[in-house]
């Protein structure tokens, strides 16, 4: 099957996040500050939302010249709180992993996601599918995001860099080749000010100049690993793999139920391949968990969860089933209100290799032994 991959970059994340909680905000220009401390205003731009960017505020600049740019605005300066932006960071991610097979979160508000499989190698399948992703984060966070639809990782990061805020780009392979020739350089992913100055003096500005270079000047030029990936990228070609990020120590799934409801047997039944698909992944992948919840999305769109620790890891099937079984009906027990959308999630995934030292470990230190 040919591979197609999205890329989901959330827009003007941090802004959109205050704005968000705070939306009487929205219609002016928001500015998030990392402020250094030295004084008032020493410190840089964090990010901004798309009105400040119309008056040139962008990542990276000087606090006091972004004031100077939105004097008499009145433009909002909010300092930068990581810790919020990445409690919903998890949260969208966790949509993102509920709707497609495999993720690979590459920075704070963006993802790679292989959709292959999801879409039946069909684009539009596919980008059926990215609607309903920005559809769900939308209704569950408020945010808007911007997704990319390709061939590969390269494809699908332009593609969702192509039109924001609320973009959704999908290019099919017979389109790659098009949608490249005339942009300009920088907008390769990797390619920064430095590599573009130097193609510049190569005389080479848009990526359809740079897929026409030899790749032995290339090489000479940029060294072997930057001068393949050049050559490659502006083809079009791009072999990555989207890798399931090692640190991601979660895995949910959500179903969306034929009608409300708030009985367990007829919610189980509906949630059970959900479960099922979940616990032959944590197979595949060879890890335990150590926590699972039960995830209810209520009628009016409130979020409630049900969750378990368990001292060790497991990975076993029929306790799954009959776990998720029992915090299912302490869920439909804790409201009158009936459950729209369902889910389940398995957290605090821990390798079995990494499980097994460890205990070899322990038997070590108690002096047991193995067998
Ligand atoms: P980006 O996705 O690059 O930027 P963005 O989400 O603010 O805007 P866009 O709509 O163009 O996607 O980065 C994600 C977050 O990372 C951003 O909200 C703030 C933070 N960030 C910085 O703190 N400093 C920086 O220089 C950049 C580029 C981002
Ligand atoms: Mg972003």
């Amino acid at each position: 099957m040919n591979r197609i991959v999205g890329h989901l970059d959330l827009d003007y994340f941090f802004a959109q996040v205050e704005e968000v909680e705070n939306p009487s905000l929205k219609n002016l220009p928001v500015v998030i500050c990392v402020y250094s401390g030295r004084t008032d205003d020493s410190g840089v731009v964090s990010t901004a939302n798309y009105i400040a960017r119309g008056y040139g505020v962008r990542s990276a600049i000087p606090i006091v010249l972004a004031k100077k740019k939105l004097e008499a605005t009145g433009a909002t300066f909010i300092p930068l709180k990581r810790e919020k932006y990445e409690t919903v960071s998890e949260r969208v991610m966790e949509i993102l992993r509920s709707r497609v097979d495999v993720v690979e979160q590459t920075g704070i508000d963006e993802a790679y996601f292989d959709v292959t499989t999801g879409s039946q190698s069909d684009y539009e399948s596919a980008t059926n599918l990215a609607t309903e992703i920005k559809r769900d984060i939308l209704v569950a966070e408020k945010l808007t995001c911007s997704i990319g639809i390709g061939q590969n990782k390269v494809i699908a990061k332009m593609a969702s860099d192509f039109r924001k805020p609320d973009g959704l780009t999908m290019i099919r392979p017979d389109e790659t080749t098009d949608f490249l020739t005339s942009m300009s350089v920088d907008k390769l992913p990797g390619v920064g000010s430095k590599t573009a100055r130097r193609l510049g003096e190569l005389g080479v500005t848009t990526i359809g100049e740079l897929s026409r270079m030899e790749l032995d000047s290339l090489e000479e030029s940029f060294g072997h690993k930057i001068g393949i990936y050049l050559h490659n990228a502006s083809r079009g070609t791009d072999e990555e793999p989207v890798l399931e990020r090692s640190e991601s120590s979660q895995i949910s799934r959500i179903i969306t139920l034929k009608t409300n409801s708030r009985n367990t047997n007829e919610i189980l039944s509906q949630l059970l391949p959900a479960i099922e698909d979940i616990s032959k992944r944590i197979l595949e992948r060879k890890v335990s968990y150590r926590s699972l919840s039960i995830i209810g999305i209520y009628t009016d769109l409130s979020i409630r969860t049900k969750s378990k620790t368990f001292e060790i890891p497991t990975n076993d099937s029929e306790t799954l089933k009959r776990q998720s079984r029992e915090l299912l009906e302490e869920l439909a027990g804790s409201s009158t209100m009936k459950i729209r959308r369902a889910g389940v999630r398995l957290a605090e995934l821990k390798s079995i290799a990494e499980q097994r030292s460890l205990s070899d470990y322990i038997c070590d230190q108690l002096g047991e032994a193995h067998g």
